[in-house]
Order: structure tokens, then sequence, then C-alpha cells
């Protein structure tokens, strides 16, 4: 990964408002337009060790096929997190205090949320994704079910810049960051991520965060090798997806799904491996993959409890509370801005 993928700036904020309902549209940022992606992308793919930046799965098609991974057997971190979230809800909102806005980064379906919002009650929600399409069926859903409640979804990428509606600066702020998506971050990414929001979101903010656990290499390994090949799917239409943005020809059916337990660095990595010699052509070049050769498409890292708050804490952010299950293989964790 390149070393400014992680890069935010700060921006006034800004709205834009539909002319049919007065509330804010998805707002686009020119970071996820197609130039920014192809110059990130082929960066990617011509590195030493070849990548393609876990954003990527998330394509309409890719997006759906991760909501399908959150319903497998095999995938016990979303029924594991809801869980938590929904057996602890009023604890959770009794102690986060009263919140105006949400602010939730790759928030796809806005399913999470769903666990919170009677008893946490805020006045705004920011669902943030680089799915626009998704993000915006799944924000008129929740609007037609809480009525009270304000949705401004923000098609941006939050790996780079987050920008937020003027609505999400008022009150006081929750970050919302479920699904241990921080876990596809390395540990220096996340802590740097950590720290460059807790900037933004200012004193007494709060964070809740989901952050899956060590365990057993076998759970991690099945959790991402699911029996009906809907991981490898998901994890080849990345490759879908960098055709269009670079008018390439991948053929997906030429990598192997390759997803492991790296123990020693306490990550899932995910992999496509070619299974032959060839050459994929891109507008403006061309790739050589011998057989063997293999494509890094995501790290997916897991915590201890303790080791994640001394992340959180050197990134600004004091733990105040940590719910979990019974086999402790996921944790909710509650931060504020000290
Ligand atoms: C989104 N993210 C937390 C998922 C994970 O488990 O790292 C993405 C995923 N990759 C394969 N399966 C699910």
């Amino acid at each position: 990964m390149r070393s400014n993928s992680l890069q935010y700036k700060e921006f006034a904020p800004q709205e834009r408002r539909s002319a049919a309902t007065g509330e804010a549209a998805v707002q686009a940022r020119d970071d996820v337009g197609p130039e920014h992606q192809r110059e990130e992308l082929l960066t990617g793919l011509h590195a030493v060790e070849p990548s393609i930046n876990s954003k990527f799965f998330y394509d309409s098609a890719g997006s759906e096929l991760f909501a399908r991974i959150c319903h497998l057997p095999e995938y016990y971190l979303t029924r594991t997190e809801a869980g938590i979230l929904s057996d602890n809800s009023r604890t959770i909102a009794a102690t986060l205090g009263t919140v105006g806005s949400v602010i939730e980064p790759g928030a796809g379906g806005c399913e999470k949320i769903r666990h919170l919002l009677k008893d946490l009650a805020p006045g705004v929600y920011v669902p943030m994704d680089i799915s626009a399409d998704y993000l915006e069926r799944a924000a008129q859903q929740l609007r037609a079910e809480f009525e009270a409640l304000r949705v401004l979804p923000l098609t941006a990428d939050f790996n780079r810049e987050l920008q937020l509606p003027g609505a999400a600066l008022q009150g006081r702020r929750l970050l919302f960051y479920p699904g241990s998506t921080i876990g596809n971050f390395t540990p220096e990414q996340a802590q740097w991520f950590l720290r460059r929001c807790a900037k933004m979101l200012g004193p007494g903010s709060g964070l809740l965060i989901g952050v899956d656990l060590h365990k057993d290499s076998a759970i991690l390994n099945a959790a991402y090798n699911d029996a009906q090949g809907v991981t490898a799917a998901f994890n080849r239409n990345i490759l879908h997806h960098a055709n269009r943005i670079l008018d390439a020809d991948f053929e997906p059916q030429n990598f192997e799904h390759l997803a492991f337990y790296n123990k020693p660095q306490h990550r899932v990595e995910m992999h496509l491996v070619s299974s032959v010699e060839q050459t994929v052509q891109y507008q403006g070049g061309a790739l050589g993959f011998a057989a063997g050769d293999s494509i890094r498409t995501e790290y997916s890292c897991k915590y201890s409890r303790e080791d994640f708050v001394h992340l959180a804490a050197v990134a600004g952010w004091r733990n105040l509370a940590c719910w979990t299950d019974s086999q402790e293989w996921f944790s909710v964790q509650y931060f504020e801005v000290e």
C-alpha cells in the first residue's frame, strides 16, 4: 500500500440538497473519482508485492457479496457483533449519553446502526461508503423507517479524507465503526486513522467500535474460506471492479482465492493467486503474472482487548467500556477523545 493512501485532509463542511426532499443528497467526492482510483490501483499492482486495496471490493456486486458473507454460517463476526449490540443496547446507550450525530464510515447497507437507533436516538446519521448506489438505497430505507432521523449519506473514501456535512458537526459526535473494519488497516494505519478521527471530532466525542479478537486458527480459516465459495467470489470480484477502472482484461477465473490466518502477525490474509502464466492488458500498459504469483487483496487483523485499548490510547482515545460475547470472540468497545 502506498504510504499516502491514508492521508486525510480537513475540509470546510459542505452540503448539497436534493430539490425533491430538501434532505442532503448523496455527496460524491473527487478523491473517489476514476483518475484517482486508477492511479491507486496501478501503484498497488506494480509494487514488488502486488496488492489491491481492500476498499476496491465494494462496488455494487462486491457490496452485495459482502452482505451474503455476513449471513454465512462460518462468518461468525456479523452475528456475534449483532448479538452484542442488541443484548446490550440499553447499557450501551446509557454509557454513551446524549449523542447529536452518528458518523459511520463504510456503512454499506446501514444494518448495524439499527440495533442502536431506538435507544440512542441521535438527530443525525451520516453513513459513509464508496458505493454510492448501495448507500443511497440503504439511506432511503432508513429514512422511511425512522422519520425523525436526518440521514445524510456521504460517498467518500474514508481511507483518504473525511469531509462531514455541517449537520454532522452539531451536537456531540459519535463515530460508529462496527464490523471490525478497523482490522482491514494494519495496526499502524489503524492508529493513524484513529488519531485523525480524534482530531477531527474533538474532545468528548465518542467512538463505538467493533474489534474482532484472537481465536483458534481453524475458526478464522473457516470464516474466510466458506463452503459455498461466496468469499472466493467476493475476492475475485475485485478484479471485475479493477477491469472497469483500468479498462483492463483480468480474467477472474484465472486467479485462485487464497485466505489463511497468519498467526504470528495476528491477521487473516486474502490473496488472488494466478493459476496460469498470463498477461493482463490495461489502457496504457500491461501486467505479467507467472503461475503462482499473487495479488494481496486484504488483511483482516485480530486483536486482544488489551492490545486494542493500548493502540487506541496512543491515538488519543480513552477506553470507557467493552462488551463481548460469551466465547470472547468479538468485542464492542467504547472510547472518548481525551
Ligand atoms: C469488512 N471486513 C471487516 C471484512 C473482514 O472480515 O475483514 C471483509 C471480509 N473479507 C472477507 N470476508 C469478509
